[in-house]
């Protein structure tokens, strides 16, 4: 079988993502560091976003098409339940959190700290207090999902849980939302438990650079 290999920036928390996926599956990979809008991406995703996978001539973008594509493929435990419900509230939270939670506490919320895009870096107020209201709502709600067993779907780890856990980790760096995620003990403590499984040790991207 050739070598899997995953494209993208470490920190990316769709990247990221698709690194645990293939680490709990116990599937050895070449991780090719490279960036959004650069050519060898967009040779492979029309957006040129990342993470994009190569297997062999086959090429794929999209983290949870990659995750999926990485879970039939190999041996090792399923990360999407075999059964229809399983499977189907395993889709129901991914696209959950890729269509809500990530354009509210990613794309505005961590992006105006991290990527603040105002003439001087500072933090872009406009983008981190708007998406404050939205994370409100949003945070109770997979506290509550996380309650009865520490999982999203059934009582073990899923593609559900890997795909949250890079978002909820980067919300305990920054001020708003760390105040909001010490509110959130269920998900406060599915963090604690991701961060001790091997696969998360693994792939934690190095903190980024501070700024002088
Ligand atoms: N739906 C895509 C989202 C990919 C995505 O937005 N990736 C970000 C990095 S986390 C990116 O490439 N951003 C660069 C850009 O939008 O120009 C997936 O799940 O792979």
């Amino acid at each position: 079988m050739p070598e899997l290999e995953i494209i993208g920036v470490a920190q990316s928390n769709y990247v990221w993502a698709v690194r645990i996926a293939a680490t709990e599956k116990g599937v050895p990979y070449k991780f090719t560091p490279l960036r959004p809008n650069t050519a060898e991406v967009g040779a492979i995703h029309p957006f040129s976003k990342i993470p994009v996978m190569r297997h062999g001539d086959f090429e794929l973008f999209e983290s949870k098409a990659i995750a999926t594509y990485i879970d039939r493929t190999f041996d090792g435990p399923p990360l999407i339940p075999t059964d229809a419900k399983g499977a189907a509230l395993t889709e129901q939270w991914i696209s959950c959190v890729n269509t809500l939670i990530d354009p509210t506490c990613v794309r505005q919320y961590i992006v105006g700290y991290a990527f603040p895009g105002t003439p001087d870096g500072s933090p872009n107020r406009r983008a981190i207090d708007g998406a404050l209201p939205n994370m409100q709502k949003q945070l109770p709600v997979l506290d509550k999902a996380l309650a009865n067993t520490g999982h999203l779907v059934g009582d073990k780890l899923t593609l559900a849980d890997i795909n949250l856990f890079p978002i909820a980790f980067y919300l305990q760096r920054f001020p708003e939302s760390k105040a909001l995620m010490q509110e959130q003990r269920h998900l406060t403590a599915f963090i604690e438990r991701m961060l001790a499984r091997p696969s998360v040790k693994e792939t934690t991207p190095p903190p980024p650079p501070k700024k002088t």
